[in-house]
């Protein structure tokens, strides 16, 4: 009991990190007020096109241990490497990678990559932070990962056999290295999109409230959505910067690499596989935790907003346009959000075309589904005792909760 007490007060320090302010509010009302009145003119004038999917409402759900046998010190990722392997991997904050066979009685596990003794876990929103496959790991071995050091983040690559999945510690290239002014914010989360580039997630730096208005500065690497080609170079950099990024060739001294700005902590994105939109959760400061439909060079508000609530507003910057999330919520429903997957796999039917997200401190997990028009539905589909501290699919395209705890959760429908 008290290990898991603990834990719990670690983990809500971890990822929520900032000293909650006196505004902290409990009514869920901006959220249900701000999204109708978004959504009603649309609603009316595209009603005929609304196909919300069959008996979408009426499923109850509970989340169920995947792997019985197997668990995990501090789980932040789960994920496969889409080569017909039936393997699947999970990303320790504690610095290590494990693989093992994607079946629900395994209990053996493997060390794929062991970081531990690079990484710093000084703060507790630091350490093993992302990992990411290369698109044509089957013939290169490339994968991805993402750590902080007691100087900052490092994105690098390393070199493993893609067949028996061997890999050695020198193999590591750095693509990217940068200091981290404080211990918290850190992003962490990289993926490759549907053009082959790859997305790498960065916190505002930390601090409370964005102290150094890291986001809003285009010159800065803090509270971004970066893109980058890593099959290419570009000048001295060792990796390319794509031809259509925002900023590529700027002369202001932007960061070329930005896609998206404005960010706080962007805890997971990914991409819808069949309409290719960009999914980003944000974590909030104070009140409201919000979702996110990225777009090449905009701006997602912070630290001017957070999620539609004005935080610290700045007259000098009245023109700039900001976007809204498409759903948000406020600290009464939970006070981390972490970012799901668009689901399309097979074993819940109910849930197909719905965006799967959670929250890591309330454990409630939604299911969020919205059609090209933008009109929305959002329903709690089961209220957990997990940390979710991620989201993970296998090669089938079936979901994994992961929950900080250790332990990783499928859905199933509930008597
Ligand atoms: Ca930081
Ligand atoms: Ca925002």
């Amino acid at each position: 009991m008290k290990k898991r007490f603990l834990f719990l007060l670690f983990s809500l320090i971890l990822l929520v990190s900032c000293t909650p302010s006196e505004e902290e509010t409990t009514s869920s009302s901006s959220q249900t007020e701000s999204s109708s009145e978004t959504d009603q003119s649309v609603t009316e004038s595209q009603e005929e096109s609304i196909t919300v999917p069959e008996n979408f409402e009426s499923v109850t759900y509970e989340i169920i241990d995947a792997y019985e046998n197997l668990s995990f010190n501090q789980p932040l990722y789960f994920t496969s490497v889409n080569s017909d392997s039936n393997i699947v991997f999970v990303v320790e904050r504690t610095g290590r990678v494990y693989s093992f066979e994607n079946t629900p009685t395994v209990n053996e596990k493997e060390v794929f990559i062991d970081l531990s003794d690079s990484i710093s876990l000084d703060g507790s929103e630091m350490g093993l932070l992302g990992l990411a496959f290369h698109p044509e790991f089957k013939e290169n071995g490339y994968f991805y990962v993402n750590y902080t050091t007691a100087q900052g983040t490092i994105l690098s690559r390393f070199e493993a056999d893609p067949t028996t999945y061997e890999t050695t510690l020198d193999s590591e290239v750095i693509l990217m290295e940068f200091p981290q002014p404080y211990s918290n914010h850190n992003g962490g989360h990289i993926t490759f999109g549907p053009d082959g580039y790859l997305y790498i997630g960065t916190g505002d730096g930390g601090g409370s409230g964005d102290p150094q208005n890291n986001a809003q500065s285009l010159n800065e690497i803090y509270g971004k959505l970066l893109r980058i080609d890593v099959d290419t170079q570009t000048n001295s950099l060792p990796y390319g910067i794509p031809d259509d990024n925002p900023f590529r060739g700027n002369e202001e001294g932007y960061r070329e690499e930005i896609f998206a700005y404005g960010l706080r902590n962007p805890w997971k994105f990914s991409f819808d596989v069949e309409r290719e939109w960009l999914w980003l959760a944000d974590v909030g400061q104070d009140a409201v935790e919000e979702i996110n439909l990225i777009e090449a060079g905009k701006n997602y508000g912070w630290r001017l907003m957070e999620g539609t609530k004005e935080y610290a507003t700045d007259e000098t910057m009245d023109d700039f346009e900001l976007e809204r999330p498409i759903w948000e919520y406020d600290h009464s429903q939970g006070q981390s959000i972490t970012g799901g997957y668009v689901y399309y796999g097979e074993d819940n039917s109910t849930l197909k075309g719905t965006y799967i997200y959670g929250d890591f401190v309330s454990g409630k997990l939604w299911a969020l589904w919205m059609n090209e028009q933008e009109s929305i539905e959002n329903i709690e589909i089961a209220d957990t005792d997990a940390m979710i501290s991620s989201f993970g699919l296998d090669e089938r395209g079936e979901l994994i909760i992961v929950d900080f705890n250790g332990k990783l959760y499928r859905i199933q429908e509930s008597d």
